[in-house]
């Protein structure tokens, strides 16, 4: 019977293992949202500090609603296989830097002993974009939200990132232990002055003599985070029980290429993430808005007109010609927004991305993508469309992206079938399909918060869309994707 993955003996000699002995290091690291993305891009990245630099920093890893996490890693001492693939083929490595895996229901008070402990310094966070709860257009709580609904009303028995993390920095405070680090891991813009506005709101609210603690005190650097880390899939653990000889419920695999540029602000320390290629930086945001734009507004733009053209993977899109050349010309129309970058030439950024969307050994699925565009939209695609319309260039690549995303919200494939949207706002975006595009293209722009004013009253964008979401449902995804290839 091949055994489960519970210890670093015996792994076959090709697969890389922790250059240190896990067991030796105590836990420096609270991390909230143990998914597929933090074990391939955070737990390696501290994997790998810890082998060269040492330190008390493993993680404590926390799921807040699904069991799964804990199941997989638990019984495997927190050890999983990190599977890193590119065009030379691909590599295990297993990662030692997760200490205990919990759960938020059924952990909470070893969850609240985590906070709460001295050794623990940083708190970071994958929680995706959805996870925490901010109205964007004010930049303070989302009362709608589900979690900041309920822990306003229950601040001991939180079940959200702003609730924890209010009551865990109180305690603390109460207790004369110095706050611990917020780290941002989520794709959004300016994430760790985002996170600082809606814990600074939320304490407000609910513990008013914590807001002024928390503006003053507590360090919320802001990073951008890049790995693309398709889902896990049956064919992950396969694998990973292939190039482990072992049973790996908690593998992961990823691309090979790796990046994370963080603010140097950790008042009470950090691991030397430098020492895993991390780029310490005083301003993230130029780095960030380069990514979201570029990277994630592209993702965006394929997985819309991929997923409807029939392109179930990055990969398949990047082998249809015509979309490709507008996933090119996504890249150069965002980087046309962007102010240059000292050291990063924007060309040869997108060149690599192209090679990265291609990536034959991935298997990255376009609806994995195409979730949550309500979240995803206005930092990738709305934000750089202003700009573009400010100063005067294109939009046509914004207006394909856009018109692409409401093609896909009617939820309703070309043969007729329908999908899941997965979206937080699925039932007002089903509300907004109209009869004609027209219609359909001002109830979607109406939505509150989500379209930027500067495009909302813009004849030639709104324009742009409507014609192009016309032709996606008159003609087809295909048709609409050649036309626009040629234009
Ligand atoms: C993707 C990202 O699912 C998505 O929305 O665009 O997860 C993307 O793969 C990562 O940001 C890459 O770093």
């Amino acid at each position: 019977m091949t055994p489960r993955l519970t210890t670093l003996d015996g792994l076959p000699k090709g697969v890389a293992r922790p250059g240190y002995l896990p067991s030796a290091h105590g836990v420096g690291i609270v991390h909230l949202g143990l998914g597929a993305f933090h074990k391939a891009h955070q737990a390696p990245y501290t994997d790998t500090a810890l082998a060269v630099a040492a330190g008390d920093w493993r993680i404590a890893g926390v799921s807040l609603r699904s069991p799964k996490p804990t199941l997989q890693l638990g019984p495997q001492n927190g050890l999983f296989t990190l599977i890193e693939r590119d065009s030379k083929g691909s590599r295990a490595r297993v990662i030692g830097a997760i200490a205990r895996a919990l759960c938020l229901g059924p952990d909470r008070a070893a969850v609240m002993d985590a906070l709460t402990a001295p050794a623990t310094r940083i708190v970071s966070l994958t929680v995706t974009e959805k996870g925490y709860g901010v109205d964007r257009s004010t930049g303070g709580i989302d009362r709608g939200h589900k979690a900041i609904a309920h822990d306003l009303l229950h601040p001991d028995a939180p079940i959200g990132v702003a609730g924890l993390l209010i009551l865990a920095l109180g305690l603390r405070r109460a207790a004369g232990v110095a706050p611990f680090t917020v780290l941002c891991c989520d794709n959004l813009p300016d994430n760790g002055a985002l996170v600082r506005g809606l814990l600074v709101d939320f304490a407000r609210h609910a513990a008013p003599d914590l807001a002024d603690h928390i503006a003053a005190e507590v360090a919320f650097p802001a990073t951008m985070v890049d790995r693309i880390t398709p889902a896990s899939t049956e064919a992950t653990r396969a694998a990973a029980r292939q190039m482990t000889g072992c049973l790996d419920e908690a593998a992961v695999e990823a691309e090979s290429f790796c990046q994370w540029v963080i603010e140097d602000h950790f008042p009470t320390g950090r691991p030397a993430w430098e020492a895993a290629g991390a780029l310490f930086v005083s301003d993230v945001r130029p780095y960030e808005e380069m990514k979201l734009r570029m990277l994630n507004g592209a993702h965006s733009m394929l997985a819309y007109a991929g997923f409807m053209a029939g392109h179930a993977h990055v990969a398949d899109v990047m082998a249809d010609r015509a979309l490709a050349r507008l996933v090119h010309r996504h890249l150069g129309a965002a980087a046309a927004t962007l102010p240059p970058l000292p050291d990063v030439d924007l060309e040869a950024y997108a060149a690599a991305l192209m090679g990265r969307f291609a990536n034959p050994h991935l298997r990255h699925a376009t609806f994995q993508i195409a979730m949550d565009g309500t979240e995803k939209l206005p930092q990738r695609i709305l934000a750089p469309a202003v700009a573009a319309l400010e100063a005067g260039q294109p939009i046509d690549a914004f207006a394909f992206a856009t018109a692409a995303w409401m093609r896909y919200v009617r939820g309703m494939r070309e043969d007729g079938t329908a999908h899941d949207l997965r979206d937080p706002r699925e039932e007002a975006l089903r509300a907004a399909l109209a009869d004609t595009p027209a219609e359909t293209v001002r109830a979607l722009m109406a939505l509150p918060g989500l379209f930027p004013r500067a495009l909302r009253d813009s004849a030639s964008w709104t324009a742009a869309v409507t014609g192009r979401l016309e032709r996606m449902l008159a003609q087809g995804m295909k048709a609409a994707i050649a036309e626009e290839d040629r234009a």
